[in-house]
């Protein structure tokens, strides 16, 4: 049973196992092994590497619109972590690479998403996530969908969709949480609750003192987690999965977290984002906190850092030979996948599109 349970209009403190300084908090047991730990830490670090080539990509005209991570590493690496790929399932908002990559998606695949090209809409087989989903929440009742699917088939596996503050205000997500409640479906809901819809900030987004505290009006537990605490995450989202997996049914768990960047390359934070408001954030950075506890011991150091950077920068140009090695993609594909039998209407415009290309 969760340590804390929402109870209802209570203002609720974020359950943390790593001060911002490292530190471990008195009687906690660390969820993760040092291995695990390290793991995460260079997935996170990975993800920090990416973003920055990323936005470098889309500004070169490369890549294509994309939204960073950055700021919320710990709080994606850290449930993904908890995951067991081989039976569980990751169902993304657009914000959650590296639970795709801890799944199984090559980076390779992930780029050529932003590249244009089909094929980075193609998952894998064997790989358990769905697509990226651009239209809010709407991958919210599928997963829900997903997860009583596995449950009838007993799989045994367990479905973590992920979804922002903003997404939480549409209905798909009340419609989502109300059914699986009802079937106990194996789902956690991870709201990554940070601070912003686009320009739209928390306070305006639900007059609810915790966005967490929803749950309860489902009939399942609701908990507020630090997001940007590695340790944290990965223990909360474990003990949801682990409720889940044993018949139990649904947690809705609030991620606090903060986005550190813009909502994505198209849009200018410095027009709406408290200049003071961005700031008080940065001491709380979730990879300088798993690193000053790997630091006090002594798994951790700058030599480290540099050398774990260098490699994942390597990696990630590495990931990108590849995905420019792929055919570019022609404009006739617009049409490809999107009606067995395509309209009259399409059909000329495709057909036009192919006269003007080929
Ligand atoms: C149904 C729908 N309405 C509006 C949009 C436009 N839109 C894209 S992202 C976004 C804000 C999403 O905020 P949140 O769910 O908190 O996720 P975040 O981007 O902060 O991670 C909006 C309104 C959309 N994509 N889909």
């Amino acid at each position: 049973m969760f340590a804390q349970f929402i109870p209802d209009g209570a203002p609720v403190t974020p359950i943390q196992h790593l001060s911002p300084d490292g530190v471990l908090a008195a009687g906690v047991t660390p969820s993760m092994s040092d291995d695990q730990l390290l793991a995460g830490l260079r997935l996170m670090m990975l993800t920090r590497v990416f973003d920055t080539k990323a936005m470098s990509l889309q500004r070169q005209g490369r890549f294509g619109t994309f939204s960073q991570v950055t700021g919320q590493e710990a709080s994606i690496v850290g449930s993904a972590s908890a995951l067991d790929p081989l039976i569980d399932w990751v169902v993304p908002q657009y914000r959650e690479l590296p639970a795709l990559l801890r799944q199984g998606l090559p980076l390779s695949r992930f780029m050529l998403y932003f590249m244009g090209n089909l094929a980075g809409s193609r998952i894998p087989d064997g790989v358990n996530i769905l697509p990226i989903q651009i239209s809010l929440a709407a991958q919210i009742p599928q997963a829900v969908g997903l997860a009583w699917g596995l449950q009838m088939q007993q799989t045994g596996g367990v479905v973590v969709v992920y979804f922002g503050d903003g997404a939480s205000s549409e209905g798909d997500f009340h419609e989502a949480c109300n059914l699986a409640g009802v079937v106990k479906a194996p789902v956690v809901f991870m709201l990554s609750n940070n601070g912003w819809a686009i320009s739209t900030p928390r306070h305006k987004q639900s007059a609810a003192s915790s966005l967490a505290s929803r749950a309860i009006g489902y009939g399942f537990p609701g908990v507020v987690v630090d997001g940007n605490d590695l340790l944290a995450v990965h223990a909360v989202t474990a003990e949801a999965v682990a409720r889940a997996r044993s018949g139990h049914g649904p947690t809705l768990i609030e991620s606090v977290t903060y986005r550190m960047g813009p909502h994505n390359t198209a849009d200018d934070p410095t027009r709406y984002v408290d200049a003071a408001a961005l700031e008080s954030w940065k001491p709380l950075d979730p990879i300088v906190r798993v690193q000053r506890h790997l630091a006090s011991r002594r798994l951790w150091d700058d030599d480290r850092r540099q050398t774990v950077e260098a490699e994942l920068s390597a990696e990630v140009d590495a990931a990108l030979v590849i995905a420019r090695a792929e055919p570019a993609p022609t404009a006739s594909q617009l049409f490809d996948h999107v009606y067995a039998d395509p309209p009259s209407t399409l059909q000329r415009q495709r057909a036009a599109r192919i006269g003007a290309t080929s």
